[in-house]
């Protein structure tokens, strides 16, 4: 419903005769109401409207003009800010992408440090089972067998096919070490037969077996009786002529059995089967090429280690060639991690040159470090096998009255 006209006007005339302290300062003093009260108002506006407009004015222009330098470097320097926040921003991504990479090479590198860990743990296993399977090779290499001879139950023989009188041949054997064959049972002498017939299946061969002490009482090279286990010939041994006393393997023949024992005179001359005891080094020895070796951790001055390895039975070292040098350091090295070693070799001044401690001249193979031998008629006149990193185990020459560990070497034994 619309309210009549009157009522809109009633309310405003109400709402100017509300005194206001705005203007209770005025010099008019009071507001005047009704009719004639509007147009007070309104006159009074109109009056100060040009006054108000022209204050605004004058403050806005104030203010633009005051302002206007200040706004203008605000935005400047916003601006600047802007740009500022914005490549800090850029950064911080990057820097956030940079860590993240970071993150992941860390993973990497703990993984990679893991792999390197587990590959260090195969390489130590590795060393373990090549360390492992060297002294089992060491182990077999401690009972070997002289040059030509074939190990059979652990004993070696030979058959020579170079006629002997039985003496000439004993002494053969004993030459090697050995005694004749003595077969004493029957998978030696299967072993026996065919180990001759690689030389010979014509000839003879005389095994360690005779009854030269009483006749028809064989017995071993060795003074032990026949035992239980023959081989003979059928209506063998029969002292043909009084004259048998020594026994042959019957290699070849026509109307006997072959390959059995028969007797024979002892100054006959036939092919013969040594037997020698496999060598053997002492206990804590390392047998290479025939030689027996030995490593000593306790640092000596030259002369007293000479004197350790003469009474171990031995010398010290004399590497003649590479292969025993580099055999020697890898013997070494699977023991000690020192400096180096003594080897047998040392200046002599009065033949002016170095000789091993057996005498010998040095000869053709030498390795010698770079500037090496420095100090032949000075103070260091003994050998060793240097280990620092730039010696590379070469030969270098010391003070004799300096500290090394050392290796011996000696002659294999037979039991
Ligand atoms: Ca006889
Ligand atoms: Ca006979």
């Amino acid at each position: 419903m619309q309210r009549p006209e009157s009522y809109w006007l009633s309310s405003a005339d109400a709402a100017a005769r509300i005194p206001n302290p705005m203007y209770a300062s005025n010099a008019d003093g009071a507001y005047p109401g009704g009719a004639s009260g509007r147009r007070g108002v309104c006159s009074f506006l109109r009056a100060r409207r040009s006054c108000l407009a022209a204050g605004i004015a004058v403050l806005l222009s104030l203010g633009v003009v005051g302002l206007a330098p200040l706004t203008f470097s605000n935005k400047q320097e916003i601006s600047q800010l802007l740009t500022t926040v914005t490549r800090d921003q850029d950064n911080m991504q990057k820097l956030f992408i940079t860590v993240d990479a970071l993150k992941r090479d860390q993973d990497g590198m703990r993984q990679l440090s893991t792999t390197v860990d587990a590959l260090k743990r195969d390489l130590d296993r590795e060393r373990s089972r090549t360390t492992a399977l060297e002294q089992r090779i060491q182990g077999r290499t401690l009972n070997t067998c002289p040059e030509g001879y074939t190990m059979w139950r652990a004993i070696c023989y030979k058959a020579f096919n170079t006629p002997r009188y039985f003496n000439g041949a004993e002494e053969a054997c004993g030459e090697d070490g050995g005694t004749l064959a003595m077969p004493r049972d029957a998978e030696t002498s299967v072993f026996l037969v065919s180990l001759y017939k690689s030389v010979s299946s014509r000839n003879f061969f005389w095994i360690g077996l005779h009854d030269r002490r009483i006749e028809g009482k064989f017995e071993w090279v060795d003074g032990s009786a026949l035992g239980s286990y023959n081989s003979w010939e059928p209506g063998q041994p029969e002292n043909f002529k009084g004259i048998q006393d020594c026994v042959i393997y019957h290699a070849y023949a026509v109307t006997c059995l072959k390959d059995t024992w028969n007797d024979q005179d002892c100054h006959s001359s036939n092919d013969f089967i040594c037997q020698v005891a496999p060598a053997s080094c002492p206990e804590g020895h390392t047998m290479w090429r025939g030689i027996c070796y030995k490593v000593f951790s306790t640092p000596k001055t030259f002369s007293y280690a000479a004197a350790a390895c003469r009474a171990d039975g031995g010398t010290l070292v004399m590497p003649r060639d590479a292969k025993t040098n580099a055999f020697l350091n890898s013997l070494y090295k699977s023991v000690q991690h020192g400096r180096g070693f003594w080897i047998g070799l040392y200046y002599r001044p009065e033949e002016g040159q170095f000789e091993w401690v057996d005498g010998s001249a040095l000869g053709l193979y030498s390795f010698w470090g770079e500037g090496q031998p420095n100090h032949r008629g000075g103070k260091k006149r003994c050998v060793v096998t240097a280990k620092l990193m730039h010696e590379r185990d070469r030969w270098s020459d010391r003070p004799c009255s300096d500290w090394y560990c050392f290796i011996c070497q000696a002659s294999p034994g037979r039991a």
